[in-house]
């Protein structure tokens, strides 16, 4: 699916701005049909933002169920004779869309694009409704998974195992496009070398004859082809790499029988490769180090919502730190983001919302005692594999273009000691390389038993490991922490032979909190971990990248371990920073 993009061949309108809204618990306006007139008794809702925390109230915060949107958009004449797309960069987690009267799209998996063709069901010339039921309960089948609890006053509470909170609503830009009605419906770019020659693999689905041009970013053409695939070759070609986010464009046109063009489309191509071999990862055969965070889309106010102003202040503070990296913990971020990475030349590991699928793990929390069975008939089972499977492909469908994605993570912190989680990751292992042959695979691991006790990670091309010694494990001993953490990564090491990155560490620090004596919540003591776990990975040859969780606080579900959500951010949540910011920096701006 292409992003909606202007061109003389297409045009496009945001509907971001205030919607109607109203929160409906009891799910009534499904039975009275709440799309076939203009909402009553709503209220305004920001689109794009998370709706929670706009209004300050309980029921609008902790809302479990119906949640509705409602706008009017104006329909210009000239549309008449084109094709008119509807797109929801994303609907938390679930939505169903009518335009005026009729049901036109429905989608389940809050951080992926959906669309519907709605030319046949919008009145040109006229206003026109759009109406949208968004859902937010997670359940045992949903990607993440979820419970919702009764209350003995009869109200319904959300749970789930994962840590941050469970925002929903329109969280990212919504927009009606054109195409001509021959349109361009996909392209995929893959890339490679011969030498110093660039070679551009790619492929334009659509229904009739295609010519591609690719141009430089000066716009100059280098090179073009006729057919819808083929490969393009680019000598001295100037490759895309961390932090040199070099784009070339191929534009790509849909010609009819008289050869005119009735369709074009742009598409940004990063040239570049990424390989695993023996215990490296490389980015154009050279080896790469990751230095980064496992990231959030959070923000006060705006909760997950999409916000450019917040995204550029956080690459540049990525910038700032001599961060070349992050993982879009725990779910696809937005597409903006993406973009903004592959122009920078910024890293990416690229995550699926499998996050929570492990019961021996609450809100990020280890629990002590027996453990519990995460795979069973009655929890995750066939139907959350299904869903996962198809956030793989979605989320594949979605950035296989972007060169600063070099690494799907397919889930966050499953069981992976219990033997039937091999029989759930091996078909998702094999249809995430079956989509996508030229990215390397990996889940990311939480520590639940010793390396030789996992059933999963052999299937996989890289260890990501989530290691908190010193805080869950041990908090307040860092001697510990350093001798446990390097015999383990030895022996991952030594296991697997693969290279390994750590994809979270961290301490929750309250910003202002010092001590002489570092203890667990002081800005020293997290400098301190930092720096222990800093010293075993340069010790550690098989350790081929760091990413500090986390960028910065964000909210979750309350409970006794949060204070006003998770802090163990490197900054703030309104992005100031902490002393480790500092430590970071000098670390991370010397090793450049
Ligand atoms: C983890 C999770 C992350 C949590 C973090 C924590 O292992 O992957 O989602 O937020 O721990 O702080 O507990």
């Amino acid at each position: 699916m292409l992003r909606p993009q202007d061109g003389p061949t297409r045009e496009r309108r945001s509907l971001a701005g205030l919607w109607r809204f109203r929160l409906d618990a009891e799910g009534a306006g499904r039975t009275e049909g709440w799309w076939r007139s203009t909402l009553a008794a709503a209220e305004d809702m920001p689109v794009p933002a998370s709706y929670n925390d706009i209004y300050p109230d309980t029921a609008v915060r902790d809302h479990v169920g119906d949640a509705w949107y409602q706008t009017s958009v104006w329909v210009p004449d000239q549309w008449a004779d084109q094709r008119v797309v509807l797109r929801f960069d994303a609907a938390t987690h679930r939505a169903i869309v009518w335009v005026n009267d009729t049901e036109v799209a429905e989608h389940e998996g809050g951080y992926t694009p959906f669309e519907a063709d709605v030319t046949e069901h919008l009145r040109p010339g006229a206003e026109n409704r759009v109406t949208v039921v968004m859902n937010n309960e997670l359940s045992w089948s949903t990607i993440p998974p979820g419970t919702i609890e009764e209350r003995p006053d009869g109200r319904r509470v959300q749970r789930y195992f994962h840590d941050f909170f469970n925002y929903a609503g329109l969280h990212r830009p919504v927009w009606l496009y054109t195409t001509p009605p021959a349109y361009i419906s996909d392209i995929t770019v893959t890339t490679s070398f011969d030498d110093t020659t660039g070679v551009i693999d790619y492929r334009v689905d659509s229904t009739g004859d295609v010519r591609v041009v690719l141009r430089d970013a000066s716009g100059s053409e280098v090179a073009s082809a006729d057919g819808s695939a083929g490969f393009l070759r680019v000598p001295d070609v100037h490759p895309w790499a961390p932090g040199d986010g070099y784009l070339y464009e191929l534009e790509a046109s849909l010609l009819n029988q008289s050869g005119e063009v009735v369709d074009s489309y742009r598409q940004p191509v990063g040239v570049r490769t990424v390989e695993v071999r023996g215990k490296q990862f490389l980015i154009n055969g050279t080896p790469f180090y990751f230095k980064g965070f496992g990231k959030h889309e959070d923000a006060a106010v705006r909760g997950k919502g999409h916000d450019d102003v917040l995204m550029v202040h956080d690459f540049a503070l990525l910038d700032w730190i001599g961060a070349n990296s992050f993982r879009t913990s725990h779910y696809p971020h937005a597409e903006d983001v993406l973009d903004y990475a592959d122009r920078h030349g910024v890293v990416v590991i690229g995550e699926t919302p499998a996050v929570g699928l492990n019961l021996n793990i609450g809100g990020g929390v280890f629990k002590s005692g027996e453990r519990v069975p995460t795979f069973a008939a009655d929890r995750v089972s066939d139907d959350t594999q299904h869903n996962h499977l198809r956030a793989i492909q979605e989320l594949v469908a979605r950035d296989k273009n972007h060169p600063s994605v070099v690494l799907w993570c397919v889930a966050n912190e499953p069981d992976n000691v219990q033997p039937e989680a091999r029989d759930y990751f091996a078909p998702l292992v094999a249809e995430t390389r079956r989509l996508d042959p030229t990215r390397p695979v990996a889940y990311a691991n939480a520590l639940l038993a010793p390396p030789d006790q996992c059933v999963i990670t052999d299937l996989f091309d890289v260890v990501l490991l989530n290691r908190y010694y010193g805080w869950y494990f041990g908090p307040g001993d860092l001697q510990t922490a350093e001798t446990s953490l390097e015999t383990e990564l030895r022996q991952w090491a030594e296991l697997h032979g693969k290279p390994i990155i750590i994809t979270e560490y961290g301490a929750d620090t309250y910003p202002g909190l010092r001590d002489i004596v570092p203890s667990p919540w002081t800005e020293e003591y997290q400098t301190e971990l930092l720096d222990v776990y800093h010293r075993v990975f340069d010790r550690v040859d098989a350790v081929v990248g760091e990413q500090v969780w986390t960028f910065a606080d964000f909210a979750t579900m309350p409970g006794v371990f949060r204070v006003d959500g998770n802090k163990k951010g490197v900054f703030t949540r309104d992005r100031r920073p902490k002393s480790a910011a500092f430590q970071l920096r000098t670390r991370w701006l010397e090793c450049e």
